[in-house]
């Protein structure tokens, strides 16, 4: 069939391989795709609906809370009302977990995501994501959901929608990578690419430069080095969107390395901003099906174990050569 004809559920009651029963994963990703319609409608005119600018709440990550941000946050749990195989809901917008129907059973799941990346970008039309992550619950579990603090690497699939000129869905569970375009005039994400391959080099780096001063001295060596124009290897460009998920494409497209420091606080402990649960673990399973790398500057990001829903760690992703790079440059100490 050509890919110009192939809709996101065809095609993932179609994919082989997989690491999570195929109509489970048709259950869970045609919701998430119903979700990635309803903010793309919404983001296209929330400028001229009153839907920008903030609540005036803070949220568990000690955020102002964007409008967008709590909308966004809503749309999830309308669109799961109805729950099953998804049991529990875990957002960054939300200090618990919600649950669906009663004790998670055998083939219960959690889906645990970030409704709105980039939520800076709101009121700028700049671009913006959402990221989900898809872990498996264990029989019995409901509120506890110690069954979930395990390493990343337990993931069964992951992905994310990102809003920008155009909106894709890109996701991954066990065979590879694929991304989908949304087609606004049928309502259908279609096919654009399938089992994409990072390049294992780039030519740009992403960073929040202006935090130059907080991070390591191996973060400011590893910058020096790409951008001291000795060579093609050394001759980087800096592009940074505010929005991680649209960083992550153009390096899961282009390679190259996006990374967000931890920063060196007065005593001396290292802190990343970005969320382990829901933002780094799922983007961290998609590199490595891509064939790139994910470290929190000491070791495999899908290893790291979470000291709790909200964890954070420093991020250091992309094409391998620049991820191994800045390894050996210590950049965590
Ligand atoms: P800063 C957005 O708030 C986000 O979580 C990521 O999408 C983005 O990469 C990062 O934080 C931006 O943070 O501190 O550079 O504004």
């Amino acid at each position: 069939m050509g890919s110009h004809n192939t809709t996101l559920l065809r095609h993932v009651l179609t994919r082989k391989g997989t690491t999570i029963p195929a109509g489970d994963l048709a259950l869970i990703l045609e919701r998430i795709e119903l979700i990635g319609k309803r903010i793309a409608r919404e983001l296209a005119r929330s400028s001229i609906r009153g839907g920008l600018g903030y609540t005036g709440e803070t949220n568990v990550q000690g955020e102002e809370v964007k409008k967008l941000d709590e909308w966004t946050n809503w749309v999830f749990l309308d669109t799961f009302e109805s729950g099953d195989p998804v049991c529990s809901l875990i957002s960054e917008e939300m200090e618990q977990a919600e649950h669906r129907g009663g004790q998670c059973q055998e083939n219960s799941y959690a889906v645990l995501y970030d409704p709105l990346d980039g939520s800076s970008n709101t009121d700028i039309n700049g671009s913006l994501g959402t990221i989900f992550s898809i872990r498996k619950r264990a029989p019995g579990h409901r509120e506890d959901v110690n069954d979930l603090m395990r390493p990343g690497s337990e993931q069964v699939a992951a992905g994310y929608i990102l809003y920008g000129p155009g909106t894709q869905l890109a996701y991954a569970a066990g065979a590879g990578v694929d991304i989908f375009t949304l087609d606004p005039a049928i309502g259908q994400f279609i096919l654009w690419k399938e089992n994409v391959r990072m390049p294992s080099r780039g030519k740009t780096y992403s960073v929040n430069q202006g935090n130059i001063t907080k991070f390591h001295p191996g973060v400011r060596k590893l910058i020096d080095h790409l951008t001291s124009r000795k060579d093609k290897s050394t001759s980087y460009s800096l592009r940074y969107t505010g929005a991680f998920v649209a960083d992550f494409h153009r390096c899961l497209l282009e390679g190259g390395l996006f990374m967000y420091p931890g920063e060196v606080t007065p005593d001396g402990k290292s802190k990343g901003k970005l969320r382990l649960m829901y933002e780094l673990n799922p983007m961290s399973y998609l590199v490595e099906q891509a064939g790139g790398k994910a470290s929190n500057g000491k070791k495999r990001l899908l290893d790291v174990v979470p000291a709790g829903l909200h964890d954070r760690q420093p991020i250091y992703i992309g094409s391998a050569e620049e991820v191994e790079l800045a390894e050996r440059m210590q950049v965590e100490g």
